[in-house]
């Protein structure tokens, strides 16, 4: 029997799907094992004639973090579990000087297209955190209302805690050293998966910080910035309102307040900002946090920042923040309040490989604002490769301990 020349195209179609239907495809739920194909890389390029109907290269399609599959996390793909997440929270109108964070997420994403070109085997950390058998996701963003921010902090609470308390995709195994079971480190005392938040200005972490709360109880923070951001409403723009009171550079403060953060073991990185006097740094003892300066990396180095994080939060939770303007403007120009003699790309993600070992239990890189980007997307680059430092200590990681 003859094949006309139609039925044979479709026949070969069909039987190409059927083979690539299979790795596109993912089968999940608990107990299920990842399929060693789910994300390719180093990244295999296809082009149409390549028997796929759409070209998908480093520089092209869909653009997601470090293209990750796109889960439409608070949408249609509510039931989706995963072990880390990547999320936008577009917001920027708690913003003093420039605006424009809003496009951070978007931005990010763009910049971090090519760190999986070679596959993103991390050499100093001796890892691949696309390949280290964790469900990584880009869950897009979470809505957000430019035309009022009060709704939108409860906005961004409620998309995170949704994401947060979702099971975690994997189950968290074994210690590596004892072979003992590993326990949640959540006060609630389940698996969660970790957040990677991609802001918006810094005002999302006070939400951000609620819902995490909500796992973890009170949390020590390692927070790197030019700016201590735990100004009272009263020095940081006035507070005509309780709306304005909230942005910024206070939500630390209200965090404080709040109890969300564990007093004494949470720390500033790379603070240089002008004050409005030295009783901004008493209330910044107040609000639980210890300080290291931006120019104490000319005297006791990387090292000796990276020892006083580590002794601060010593092996407790801990919630990573990071403001992309603790990076000089030299390199990250494209940011909401630049402060120039900052640390350079290099140093901040060799600090941030320091902090291997550290049960980081999500984390988010704020205010990147793209429109003051250099055509070389220098910020947005900054900001996708910092992340990746994040990412691949967090899968170094698992967030357990042994029972004691
Ligand atoms: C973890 O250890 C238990 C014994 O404590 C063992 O039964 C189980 O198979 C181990 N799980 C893994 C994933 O190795
Ligand atoms: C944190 O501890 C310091 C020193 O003990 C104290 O002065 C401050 O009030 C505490 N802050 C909060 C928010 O509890
Ligand atoms: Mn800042």
């Amino acid at each position: 029997m003859a094949f006309s020349k139609s039925r044979l195209l479709f026949a070969v179609s069909v039987a190409v799907h059927a083979i690539t239907g299979l790795t596109h495809e993912f089968h999940h739920g608990h107990g299920s094992q990842m399929p060693l194909d789910y994300v390719k890389y180093p990244y295999q390029a296809v082009y149409p004639g390549d028997n796929e109907v759409t070209a998908d290269s480093i520089f092209s399609g869909i653009t997601t973090f470090a293209k990750l599959p796109w889960v439409q996390c608070l949408g249609k793909d509510k039931e989706e579990a995963f072990d880390i997440a990547f999320i936008g929270a577009p917001f920027d109108t708690g913003t003093s000087y420039r605006p424009g964070a809003r496009f951070g997420p978007a931005g990010i994403r763009a910049g971090s297209r090519r760190l999986t070109l070679y596959g993103g085997y991390n050499v100093p950390l001796a890892v691949n955190p696309f390949l280290s058998g964790l469900k990584l996701v880009d869950c897009g963003d979470i809505p957000v209302t430019p035309y009022d921010n009060k709704h939108a902090i409860r906005q961004i609470e409620s998309g995170h805690k949704e994401l947060l308390h979702r099971s975690a995709f994997t189950p968290l195994g074994n210690d590596s050293a004892t072979g003992q079971p590993l326990k949640p480190l959540s006060k609630d005392g389940k698996h969660h998966p970790r957040l990677i938040t991609l802001g918006g200005d810094h005002t999302i972490v006070l939400p951000i910080l609620r819902s995490i709360y909500s796992a973890y109880g009170e949390i020590s923070v390692i927070h790197f910035d030019s700016h201590l951001d735990t100004w009272k409403p009263s020095v940081f723009g006035g507070a005509p309102s309780e709306q304005a009171a909230i942005n910024h550079g206070t939500y630390f403060y209200w965090a404080s307040q709040e109890g969300l953060i564990k007093n004494g073991s949470s720390i500033h990185g790379a603070i240089r900002t002008t004050l409005s006097g030295p009783a901004d740094y008493e209330n910044d003892d107040a609000s639980g946090f210890q300080r290291i300066e931006a120019r104490e990396i000319d005297t006791i180095g990387t090292a000796g920042i990276i020892k006083k994080i580590r002794d601060t939060v010593g092996d407790r939770p801990v919630y990573l923040s990071i403001d992309i303007d603790s990076i000089d403007p030299a390199f990250a120009p494209a940011t909401g309040t630049p402060e120039t003699g900052g640390w350079s790309t290099r140093e901040l993600r060799t600090i941030l490989r320091g902090l291997d070992g550290l049960h980081i239990v999500s984390a988010d890189l704020v205010e990147v604002a793209p429109a003051y980007d250099t055509n070389a997307e220098l910020t947005t680059m900054a900001a996708a490769d910092v992340l990746y430092e994040v990412l691949a200590v967090m899968s170094k990681t698992p967030l357990g301990k042994v029972e004691d």
